[in-house]
């Protein structure tokens, strides 16, 4: 995969793209460059079969400090009307892959927008999260207010995001953002040994299960049953299927082909 400025990519684990978000001296602060380097990782890991799922991480103290302030302070209301970045969130948002999210340190803004992007959140005990944008005069931008209250609930996001509060892990444990906690040391071995367990699982199925589980997020009950009903008929045609089946039964490992 090619060199980023603001991104290192280690591509040491089989079937697995980690992504560390390299911009210390800002805090990690996310620039257009950077959410335009990460979509691009995005795209190849998108159309690499044998890839199967991304993990990110930042450093030890900082997962992301949010929007590049310096960036944002240039930008008048016009400027922030043709900005190009609601497109690349949406493209992460549109990742059909597992993204993983190990998390040390801060993640507040869109830091924090980015955790609530990714599919499964590993966190250290250390971490804390927010949305201090109402300090600055604004608001969240890249789900903070729609993708936070459905995933904390109303309580807590209005706490948040009204007064910039942050939250710790232990709190974002128990509110439904993260889903482990371990000691900082370990939050990148434990996400990436989650998404190798990912990889290991019949991809079809995986895809599908992303899909349907998000459409959860914007759907009624019983159009979200329909997805599932759906995915779950598609997914009965698979060769994977049917071969996870005859492994059980013949007390054996399945040998998944994505088909
Ligand atoms: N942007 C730019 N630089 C930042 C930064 C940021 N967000 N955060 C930190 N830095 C820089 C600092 O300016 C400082 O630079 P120097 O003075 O050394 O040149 C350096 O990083 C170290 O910062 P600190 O001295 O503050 O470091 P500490 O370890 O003491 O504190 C901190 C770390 C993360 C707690 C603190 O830096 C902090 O509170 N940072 C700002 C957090 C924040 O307010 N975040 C929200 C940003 S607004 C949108 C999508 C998304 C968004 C908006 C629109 N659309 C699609 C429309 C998102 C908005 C936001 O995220």
């Amino acid at each position: 995969m090619k060199k980023y400025n603001t991104l290192l990519i280690d591509n040491s684990v089989k079937q697995l793209v980690i992504v560390k978000i390299n911009r210390p001296e800002a805090r990690n602060a996310l620039t257009t460059e950077l959410l335009i380097e990460l979509a691009d990782v995005l795209e190849n890991v998108t159309e690499n079969d044998a890839l199967k799922a991304i993990v990110i991480t930042g450093t030890e103290k900082v997962f992301a400090a949010g929007a590049d302030l310096k960036e944002m302070a240039a930008l008048d209301m016009i400027g922030v009307l043709e900005d190009i970045r609601p497109k690349i969130w949406k493209k992460i948002a549109n990742f059909p892959k597992p993204i993983i999210a190990a998390v040390n340190g801060f993640a507040l803004g869109g830091g924090c927008e980015l955790v609530m992007h990714a599919d499964i959140v590993i966190a250290g005990d250390n971490a804390q999260f927010g949305q201090p944008e109402i300090n600055l005069g604004i608001i969240p931008g890249a789900g903070g207010t729609q993708r936070l209250i459905r995933t904390v609930g109303k309580a807590l996001a209005m706490k948040m995001v009204l007064s910039g509060e942050f939250i710790s892990a232990e709190e974002a444990l128990s509110a439904g953002l993260v889903a482990e906690i371990t000691i900082p040391e370990l939050t990148l071995e434990r996400a990436i040994a989650l998404a190798k367990l990912i990889a290991s699982k019949p991809p079809l199925a995986v895809k599908q299960a992303k899909e349907v589980l998000l459409k959860a997020f914007e759907t009624h009950l019983d159009t979200g049953m329909q997805y599932e009903r759906k995915a779950f008929t598609v997914l009965s045609g698979t060769e994977d299927r049917n071969e996870g089946i005859a492994a059980f039964f013949e007390k054996r490992k399945p040998v998944f082909k994505g088909r």
